[in-house]
């Protein structure tokens, strides 16, 4: 029989997990899907992380990263992409139709142009508003707090059991020109193993890059831990190094090739979507900082 589909992603992203679920029941494959749920809020203006609508850097330029992995291992990347809307599919379009894993900048610009995209800006009124309010504060170090997110990570396993992922994100809000986070980097922001499980990565790149998150939280599961258990892990390790664990957030999301998921953020307020047996609900995320 049919194996029952899955979707789980990063924050309260009720319709962009919705969608990838409905993608799945409808047959489409567990890459497809989690790109359809990426792209829903690459496009929505409301979400100032990702994609259209999107949060600048310092000097006012949205720059995106994002990236996807699916069951062969197969992966694809961009960073710091310009002008662009949905650059999850543009990561798909460099693992499918280049020789590489990762594109930067004006070379995946100009490879999303080539393959078809189109040019569009993506800051918005209500953005560069933002913007020039912090302008008036704005000391020139970097801006990092607990409300910095909404970056989107779909965890998907389609009707033949297979796993994937896609991650999208603009980052941090007024980063340093030229900064790149977790979410395009495989195994820090996204990892999927097709015959262990995924991860995908939520919060302060920095601190997630440090400890290769997502890979890790795949490797612990292949040694026997729940994807629970290894979520739980991995924050762990980052409120033990970190020098200053309170000023953060970072959060998981992981399922297992058995259909298990977990979740686990370093702050309150992390939650995770999850859509099964034709239901999308919220999950409230446990925490480790009380
Ligand atoms: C980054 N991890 O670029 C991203 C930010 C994020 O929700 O997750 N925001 O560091």
């Amino acid at each position: 029989g049919k194996i029952n589909p899955i979707s789980i992603c990063t924050w309260g992203f009720v319709d962009a997990n919705a969608a990838a679920g409905r993608a799945l029941e409808n047959g489409n494959n567990a890459l497809d899907a989690a790109i359809k749920g990426v792209n829903v809020e690459e496009k929505d203006l409301k979400n100032t992380t990702v994609g259209n609508g999107a949060a600048p850097d310092r000097e006012g330029n949205v720059t995106l990263d994002a990236s996807v992995m699916d069951h062969q291992g197969n992966c694809g990347s961009v960073v710091y992409v310009q002008d662009i809307q949905n650059v999850a599919s543009l990561a798909r379009e460099v693992m499918d139709h280049s020789p590489h894993v990762m594109l930067a900048g004006d070379g995946a610009y100009q490879f999303a142009i080539n393959r078809g995209f189109k040019k569009q800006n993506l800051l918005t009124d209500n953005s560069k508003n933002q913007y020039r309010e912090w302008l008036k504060t704005s000391k020139y170090k970097p801006v990092i707090n607990i409300e910095n997110h909404d970056t989107i990570g779909v965890i998907c396993r389609d009707i033949n059991g297979n796993l994937s992922g896609a991650c999208s994100t603009s980052g941090l809000a007024y980063k340093m020109p030229g900064r790149v986070g977790d979410s395009p980097i495989i195994g820090a922001g996204l990892y999927v193993d097709n015959e262990i499980g995924a991860a995908a990565a939520t919060g302060l790149g920095e601190e997630i890059m440090k400890t290769v998150g997502s890979f890790l939280i795949v490797e612990l599961m292949r040694n026997g831990k729940s994807p629970q258990e290894a979520c739980e892990e991995a924050v762990k390790r980052t409120a033990k190094r970190a020098a200053n664990p309170e000023d953060f957030q970072v959060a998981y999301i992981a399922m297992n090739k058995a259909g298990e998921t977990g979740y686990y953020s370093l702050q309150q307020g992390f939650a995770m979507m999850e859509y099964s047996n034709g239901t999308n609900r919220r999950k409230e995320s446990a925490y480790y900082l009380k």
